[in-house]
Order: C-alpha cells, then sequence, then structure tokens
C-alpha cells in the first residue's frame, strides 16, 4: 500500500519548473485547439466546439498529477474536455506526436475526448459519456484488490486509481450507484478530483453545491478534502483586513465570482470597494495591487494553485482511504475566455490567440517547441521531464493467453427437457469442479440476480469474493439453504447491487485488467435481458474501451411469459447486432451454447490484427465481448455429437437443422427458444411443399456482419468473396421463399431475404406488455407454428397446406 510518509514540500526551484512547464501545457492545448482548424464556424463564423475553456480548469491540477504526483501504476479518468491538456501533457513527455496534435478532432488525430483506443498516448479510462469514467475508476480499484487478493500481482505496485471530474459531471446518477457499491466492498486507493469551477456546458452551478458533495462523500467513508484558497489568498487574509475580503470570497455568489474573473482587474477593485471598501486597511489591501495584481490575487484559488495541490496530494498519499477533493478552479483560467458563463464550447478568436501569444513569449512559427517562450533554460526543463515519475511508465505487458478447455461439457443433456439458462448453470457448475487455470480465472458478477440467472451452483462451489471473510449465517446455524453465500478473498463471485450500470461498469473494469493489472480475467456477468436497456450507455463504454467479458442475458423475449409483461425484451437482439465490439449469440440448444461459450472465452482474450476470414469474413482474430441471450424456456434436447464443422457454423451464426432439397419452395430461418415451433410449422409443410428447410440461427449478428462485409470485399474488387450465410443460401432456387422468425424484434432476421433475393416473411415481437402463457404470447404475436405456416402460404400461395387452421383472431 502507498503509505510512505508525507514528502517535504517541493523546493522553490521545483515549483518554479513546474509552474513554467504548466504555461507550457496551457499554451500547447489552446494552440492545439486553435491550430485545429476544421472545426466548425457556428453562425456568426466564430469557432466553436474546441473546449479551450473546459480543459484550461485543471491546466494546474494535471500538471500538478502528471508531472509531480502520479507513478507509473497509477491510473487516471480524465474529464473529456480535458483531452487537449491531456494530450499537451503527454507531448511534453515525448508520448504524444505533433501530427496527432495538428490533426486534434480530424481524421485519425488525437480524439476530442481521450480515447484508449482511439488514442496512442497512454489513455487509461476513455471518457466522453460524463459520470462513467469516473465510476469506472472506482470498479478498476475493487478489481486491483480483486487481482491481489488471488495473489497474481507478484512485484506488480498498487496504484491509485484517479478520476478527473467536472462538477456538473456530478450529476450523474450513476455516480451515486457507483459509491454505494465502493461502500459495500470497501473501497481503497481511489481519488476523485472535483474541478469545481461552478460551471456547467450551459451556465453557472447553484450555490453551495460543495456542502452537498462533501455531505454525500462523507456518508460513504470517503475523506474529503476541500481545496479553496491558493497560498496567495491565504498571505492576503492575514493581512490586516484579510478576514473581511475571506467573507466577501465565501460569501459571493458563484455567477458574480464568475463575471467578475472575466471582466478583470478593475471589476475586482471596483466591485470590492463598493461593497466592502472601508478607507481604511480593507481600501488598503486593494489598492496596494495593482489591476493585474488584484485580478492575480482575486482569481488564485487552490485549484490553480501549485504548492497547495501538491502539499494536499502528498497528504493523501500516505493512507489508502478513498479521498474525494473538491477543488475550486475557473473555467478558461488563463484565458481571455475564463468564467463566461458560456464559454464552454468557447474558442480564442484571432485577436484574443495574438495576445495570449504574446503574454506566452511565442513566436510565430515556433507555436510547438516545447520550451519556446519559457525563462528556464531547456536543459533544466528537459532533465525535468525526464525525471518525471509518471514517465517512467512502460507499455504493460501482453497477459498470456489462458488455455480453454476444447470442449466445455454438457453430460446427460441429450434427449432431456431444458432451457439455455438452466443449460448455462450446469455448464458453469461442470466448470467449477475443475482446478485449472482456467477456472481460477472465470469472475462472476451480476446484479442482485445471481441466483435467478442459475450462477447458484457456481457460486456454491467458488464463493463470493471479498477482501475480508464473512461467514454465512444460514449455514453455521444449520438451517436449510440451497445457496451457500460465504464470502472470502478466494471468492470468485463479485455480488453488486441492483443497478445495472454497475453491472457493466464492473464488467468494463474487469475487463479491462489484463492491461490494467497486467492479469487477464474472464469476467462473466448476468442480468435479466430487459435490463441491457438500463445500463445500455455503459455496455456500450464498456465496448468502446475494449473491455472483454461475456454477459449472459436471460430470461428475454415474451418467452418469460410467466414473469409477466413488465421483463419482455423486444429490441435486445438489435442492440446485440449493432453494438460494436459486442458479438452477439441466441442458441436454442444447450450444446449450442456450451460450443458458442467455449468459443467466447477464447475470443474475449483475442487481441490481433489482418485481414478478416475468408470464410467468414469475420474479423475474428481482433476478438471482443460475446453477449449472450438466453431462456427459461425448456426445450427438448437434440441427441447428437457437435463435430467439428457443426461447431464452426454453430459460431459462424447458422446451420442447416434440416437442409433444404433442389426445389426448395420454403425455408424456414429461426433464432432462440422459438425452436420448437419452426420445428413444427417445417413438418406441417413438409406435407405439402417440396424440399423444405429449416435453418438455425445462432448469431444473426454475426451472420449479419460477415455478409456485410464480403458486400464490401466485392465492391472493392475481391469478387469470389461470400459470407457464411451467402453460403448456406447459394443453392436456394431463386423461387424459395424465407419467412424468419425470433422471440424479439422482426428486423433481427429481415435482411436475410437481401442475401440471395428471395422473397422473406419475417416473424418477431412488435408490442410489448401483455401477459399469458408461452402458448398464448406466441400466438398473440403470430410466432408459433400455425402462423409460421400462413406466413409460408402467403409468400408461395399456389396449393393450400393441410394443416393450416383458421386463424384465431386478428393478432396485434
Ligand atoms: C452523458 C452525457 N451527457 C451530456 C454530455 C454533454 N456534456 C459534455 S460536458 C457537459 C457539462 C460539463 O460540465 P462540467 O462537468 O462541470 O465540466 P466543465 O465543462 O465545467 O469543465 C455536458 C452536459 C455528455 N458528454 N455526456
Ligand atoms: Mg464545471
Amino acid at each position: 500500500m502507498p503509505t510512505a510518509p508525507a514528502p517535504s514540500s517541493p523546493s522553490p526551484d521545483r515549483l518554479a519548473l513546474l509552474a513554467e512547464l504548466e504555461k507550457k501545457i496551457l499554451w500547447l492545448a489552446a494552440w492545439t485547439i486553435h491550430n485545429a482548424n476544421h472545426l466548425r464556424d457556428n453562425a456568426e463564423g466564430i469557432k466553436v466546439g474546441g473546449h479551450q475553456a473546459s480543459s484550461a480548469s485543471l491546466a494546474t491540477i494535471m500538471t500538478a498529477l502528471y508531472l509531480d504526483v502520479l507513478r507509473p501504476q497509477d491510473r487516471v479518468a480524465v474529464k473529456p474536455h480535458a483531452s487537449p491538456i491531456f494530450h499537451a501533457i503527454q507531448y511534453l513527455l515525448g508520448r504524444q506526436t505533433r501530427e496527432k496534435l495538428e490533426n486534434f478532432r480530424a481524421y485519425k488525430g488525437a480524439q476530442s475526448y481521450p480515447s484508449r483506443t482511439k488514442d496512442i498516448d497512454g489513455v487509461d479510462f476513455s471518457t466522453g459519456s460524463v459520470g462513467l469514467g469516473v465510476a469506472q475508476t472506482l470498479f478498476s480499484s475493487l478489481v486491483q484488490d480483486y487481482v491481489r487478493a488471488k495473489g497474481w500481482s507478484g512485484e506488480h505496485p498498487e496504484g491509485r486509481m484517479i478520476a478527473l471530474v467536472g462538477d456538473a459531471e456530478m450529476d450523474e446518477g450513476n455516480i451515486f450507484e457507483a459509491l454505494l457499491e465502493g461502500w459495500k466492498h470497501g473501497l481503497r486507493n481511489t481519488w476523485w478530483i472535483v474541478d469545481y469551477n461552478r460551471q456547467s456546458l450551459d451556465a453557472v452551478v447553484r450555490e453551495g453545491l460543495w456542502q452537498r458533495f462533501e455531505a454525500i462523500f462523507q456518508n460513504f467513508g470517503w475523506d474529503v478534502v476541500v481545496l479553496k484558497y491558493g497560498v496567495l489568498l491565504e498571505a492576503a487574509f492575514q493581512e490586516p483586513g484579510g478576514e473581511r475580503l475571506r467573507d466577501w470570497i465565501d460569501n459571493c455568489p458563484n455567477q458574480l465570482y464568475s463575471a467578475l474573473c472575466f471582466q478583470g482587474g478593475a471589476s475586482w477593485r471596483k466591485r470590492l470597494l463598493d461593497e466592502i471598501g472601508d478607507q481604511g486597511p480593507v481600501t488598503k489591501l486593494v489598492e496596494s495591487r495593482s489591476d493585474e495584481e488584484l485580478a492575480r490575487l482575486m482569481t488564485n484559488l487552490a485549484g490553480h494553485d501549485l504548492p497547495t495541490l501538491l502539499d494536499a496530494f502528498a497528504k493523501a498519499g500516505t493512507h489508502d482511504r478513498p479521498t474525494c477533493f473538491i477543488a475550486y478552479t475557473i473555467k478558461g483560467f488563463g484565458l481571455p475566455l475564463a468564467g463566461h458563463k458560456d464559454n464552454h464550447a468557447g474558442l480564442m478568436n484571432p485577436t484574443q490567440m495574438d495576445a495570449f501569444r504574446t503574454a506566452m513569449n511565442v513566436r510565430p512559427g515556433h507555436e510547438w517547441e516545447n520550451f519556446e517562450g519559457l525563462s528556464e533554460a531547456p536543459e533544466k526543463l528537459q532533465a525535468f521531464l525526464d525525471a518525471v515519475p509518471f514517465n517512467k511508465r512502460e507499455k504493460a505487458a501482453v497477459s498470456p493467453h489462458i488455455d480453454v478447455p476444447a470442449v466445455l461439457p454438457t453430460p446427460g443433456v441429450g434427449g432431456k427437457e431444458l432451457s439455455t439458462q438452466a443449460g448455462f448453470g450446469q455448464i458453469l457448475n461442470e466448470i467449477s469442479r475443475d482446478d485449472s487455470d482456467f477456472a481460477n480465472r472465470i469472475v462472476t458478477t451480476s446484479p442482485d440476480v445471481t441466483v435467478s440467472t442459475n450462477l447458484g451452483p457456481w457460486v456454491n462451489r467458488r464463493g463470493l469474493f471479498a477482501l475480508e471473510s464473512m461467514a454465512d449465517t444460514f449455514k453455521s446455524e444449520r438451517i436449510p439453504s440451497t445457496f451457500n453465500w460465504e464470502f472470502s478473498p478466494s471468492g470468485q463471485h463479485l455480488e453488486l447491487g441492483i443497478a445495472e450500470m454497475n453491472l457493466f461498469l464492473m464488467l468494463s473494469a474487469l475487463g479491462l485488467s489484463h492491461s490494467i493489472n497486467g492479469e487477464r480475467l474472464l469476467p462473466i456477468g448476468t442480468l435479466y435481458d430487459p435490463f441491457i436497456y438500463r445500463g445500455a450507455d455503459a455496455l456500450n463504454y464498456a465496448c468502446y474501451q475494449d473491455a472483454r467479458f461475456i454477459l449472459v442475458a436471460t430470461p428475454s423475449g415474451i418467452t418469460l411469459a410467466p414473469e409477466g409483461g413488465a421483463h419482455q425484451s423486444i429490441g435486445t437482439p438489435l442492440i446485440g447486432m449493432a453494438q460494436d465490439g459486442l458479438a452477439a449469440f441466441e442458441p436454442a440448444f444447450v450444446d449450442e451454447l456450451a460450443t458458442i461459450l467455449r468459443f467466447g472465452f477464447d475470443y474475449i482474450q483475442r487481441n490481433g490484427d489482418g485481414d478478416p476470414d475468408e470464410r467468414t469474413w469475420l474479423r475474428d482474430q481482433t476478438g471482443g465481448s460475446i453477449y449472450l441471450r438466453l431462456s427459461t424456456r425448456p426445450l427438448e434436447q437434440p441427441v447428437r455429437a457437435i463435430d467439428e464443422e457443426l461447431s464452426r457454423a454453430i459460431v459462424d451464426g447458422a446451420y442447416w437443422l434440416r437442409k433444404p432439397g433442389p426445389n426448395a419452395e420454403v425455408v424456414i430461418a429461426y433464432t432462440g427458444a422459438v425452436a420448437p415451433e419452426a420445428i413444427e410449422a417445417t413438418g406441417l409443410l413438409a406435407e405439402d411443399r417440396r424440399d423444405i428447410g429449416l435453418l438455425a440461427i445462432t448469431s444473426a449478428d454475426r451472420l449479419n456482419a460477415g455478409w456485410t462485409a464480403a458486400g464490401r470485399a466485392r465492391e472493392r474488387g475481391l469478387v469470389h468473396a461470400q459470407s457464411h450465410v451467402e453460403r448456406l443460401f447459394a443453392d436456394l432456387p431463386h423461387h424459395c421463399s424465407l419467412v424468419t422468425v425470433l422471440d424479439g424484434h422482426p428486423a433481427t432476421l429481415g435482411w436475410l431475404g437481401s442475401v440471395g433475393g428471395h422473397r422473406t416473411r419475417s416473424l418477431g415481437v412488435e408490442h410489448f406488455g401483455q401477459t399469458g402463457t408461452i402458448a398464448d404470447l406466441y400466438r398473440h404475436h403470430g410466432i408459433d407454428a400455425q402462423a409460421i405456416v400462413r406466413a409460408a402460404l402467403a409468400l408461395a400461395p399456389e396449393r393450400p397446406v393441410r394443416y393450416l387452421r383458421e386463424a384465431s383472431g386478428p393478432g396485434v
């Protein structure tokens, strides 16, 4: 634990170098934005979108952190709009290129918001959707503890997880959800530094917000450090009349303070003299300073005061308690935009920029030079940068691949009635018996639905994780219970409260452990499928960061019938298809599930590059995360051996359950729990239609992605490119029609007709909330066997079908 004694205050020489470099960082960030002349102009011809002001408010704090406080093992989530400051610092440290900065916000340039995957300068956590990066640091700290508790960290020193948080960002509810989870799990080593500039995007924030923050954080067991005044102001408060000045500032409304910051020294003077001028000590305090000195004094908030910040960070560095710093800052500090309530996306105009350049002593044509305009000797500055502790950080070693068994067994499943959800529980139960590295690296997590998503048997064997052991009182009191709820550092299940955002942020943190902790985990998270919507932004964020995990969503669709209408999910298959970085599967049978899971454990570890696979046109070597949409509906399980070819087809996304003959008139293509209806309809149709085919689709997502990619490849000249679904449909006669069906939105499979130009009718669920039995609901939504037959008949009406009954109502 980083419990070193507080280092003594930095020497004046060191402070002077840091102050010089802070100036340079502010300049480089402003210049990067200004220079990016592709930024759009607003109606008045003024460039917007640069966020010079928003980034400037963190310039001092980030200088203190990156050039002094941080150690290589520390990790930081930087507020989105502080990206230019981040990139400027990395540029000074030799970790960012001029070319990328010249292309800031442009094609392949440095990103507007720090990005793990798109930036080259070592972003620890992507940010952009405010609130998520903040909470991610908390979960990363919990994951660090998890990894250490397992004894996997070796000599790797413990890092601190740090978030630079906008004050308006604190409105995001997911931050508070995370706080509660942190409290439950004994959070350590986490710093959140609130950039208290009292401005949001639109305006100035409410008065006294800091007191609410302070109370909240203290409630959750955090240390709170309010950093309000810098050394100049503190010294002035000691002068005669200083107390009155302090009272005035303490009571100054945020709006007025911001406005005066914007207006500058003369306005400060007039306002102060009007309000507290006494022809005595206060007046003297004010009048003894020039306009410039007065402005400097009045804006000397702690968030812009290196000695105050360094001192506070050094003190907090002596313990591992989570700490919230509320640092008073000024949005746009050091720039002519400072304090203006409209400055959020503001950009200095050319005249302002010229004045700023002059003030910074930067000659035209020398804007990108590291030490241009600074008064300290370049060799001294360079030597300082070379010795920055953070800059000793090396690229994380690639964590070794964890071998996955060739097959995940599903003993005794064939011929039984079983749901995919129950099958999932059985597969994990089988794995849990195994004392392999593979089994030991799996970590499960669930937002209070562990038992109801069938993780119970796994948890019984592997236990819950906590830093401190906690017995299951029911067990010690010998009260019979199905589940063993024991916590210990060796446990492999992280139980979360209900908040689904936390599940996705936890998966994001677990799924980046190989990069952040250098130790790979195989994370599995379970939740009810409809609640993917609740966490969809965090899911998107996790994928954007390239976190690797397996998401098991169950129950799903209307098939959860007895659970009631409120929990039905209709659109999640479309989320599965559309979400970048997530391969979505919806198996119908447990042997398919085992095949997909096996693939999934390997897939989440891949990190390759190169051309797409010529069989599927998928880029499987790059890897990604996995989404399994499962069901509680017991289905009769096929008795079959999954050979290599079938296994490959299941992973590729589809296989013929009944191969169509050469004169096929109808093909039924289904996904997931409606398999029995599709099979029954095939049987009914087969009586009166020739060569009918039945296509089992295990992944609409992968089929679709491969098809799109193959099309693109052909358009680029690779005329023989053919995807898996194109190969499956290659021999279908043109007159063959297609009926698609799933328990989800029909658009999921609606595109299949375009693959080979076959007339298609797509069945699925478009309306929400009706309750009933599965049979009731399938009939109601038109995804039962009769509806499938009717759809087929409508497409190929030449001859009647004997087994078709009258439709029993208008449906929905
Ligand atoms: C989830 C989300 N909603 C909205 C936005 C748009 N947005 C970006 S920054 C911002 C306000 C930021 O205010 P604050 O956190 O105080 O940072 P400051 O600009 O003051 O530095 C908003 C609303 C966003 N990025 N993410
Ligand atoms: Mg703000």
